[in-house]
């Protein structure tokens, strides 16, 4: 038993991102049954027993008047797909009651708002929680790196707002508003840098990629009237 071991993991990273993996998320089933907690290190940490821990989460995406999606490029600092563009914003909800709470969604629901002021510093007067609308779970995993990976029952939420914000460098490292056509060649742009020598790499979180080839231009086609989307209580399996 020596703590070195499981210290070495984190050598090299972000102090402040380091300190972020003692965060207690909460472990789940398939079935999406609070099963108990661990620390987000744990829970996406590849080890010879593990790889990651399924645990649940959440992604939002922000749309403004104009119908754009705001999108994030995570930051250098991140532990897990650093500088991947991404939706709006992802996170975890944290294991204790507030968040834990699974009645209408309230716990993501709280751990969003927490988080869109922690990342964009969008503060909690501008997303009032009635104005999150949740569509959908979908159930994924995949590696970020050799060392760390996702493995996640992930909360779809959706909002429509103008927001103001007020960016943390330590989370984001730039952030853009598109349309449809714009995400498209962002795609497009992402899949011809991954074949071409020597250009730099455009990353796009596998999460992010998932919902939108599955699920977002439907829901886009809809964003002036979110409650009319219909949520399901399927847990998409991918
Ligand atoms: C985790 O996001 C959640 C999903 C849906 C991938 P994250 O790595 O951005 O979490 P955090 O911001 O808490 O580090
Ligand atoms: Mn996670």
């Amino acid at each position: 038993m020596s703590s070195t071991n499981t210290e070495i993991p984190l050598q090299g990273y972000d102090e402040e991102q380091i300190r972020l993996m003692e965060e207690r998320l909460i472990l789940v089933n398939e079935s999406d049954q609070n099963v108990g907690s661990d620390t987000k290190k744990n829970c996406h940490l590849i080890t010879s027993q593990n790889e990651g821990r399924l645990h649940r989460a959440f992604s939002v995406f922000i749309f403004d008047s104009q119908n754009r999606l705001l999108l994030q490029q995570r930051a250098e600092e991140k532990i897990t797909f650093p500088n991947y563009f991404t939706n709006t914003c992802c996170s975890h909800p944290l294991s204790f009651p507030a968040e834990i709470d699974e009645a209408n969604q309230l716990g993501v629901k709280r751990a969003a708002i927490r988080k869109l002021e922690h990342e964009l510093g969008i503060t909690k007067d501008q997303i009032p929680i009635d104005n999150i609308k949740y569509l959908t779970r979908i159930l994924y995993k995949s590696p970020s790196d050799s060392k760390w990976i996702e493995h996640e029952m992930d909360y779809i939420l959706l909002v429509k707002a103008d927001v103001t914000l007020n960016i943390n460098p330590n989370e984001i490292k730039s952030f853009r508003y598109v349309t449809p056509a714009e995400l498209d060649t962002l795609f497009k742009d992402a899949e011809a840098t991954s074949t071409k020598p020597g250009s730099e790499k455009i990353l796009i979180t596998p999460w992010f990629r998932l919902i939108y080839n599955n699920f977002l231009l439907d829901w886009w086609k809809n964003i002036d009237n979110i409650h009319s989307i219909s949520q399901d209580d399927t847990i998409h399996n991918m």
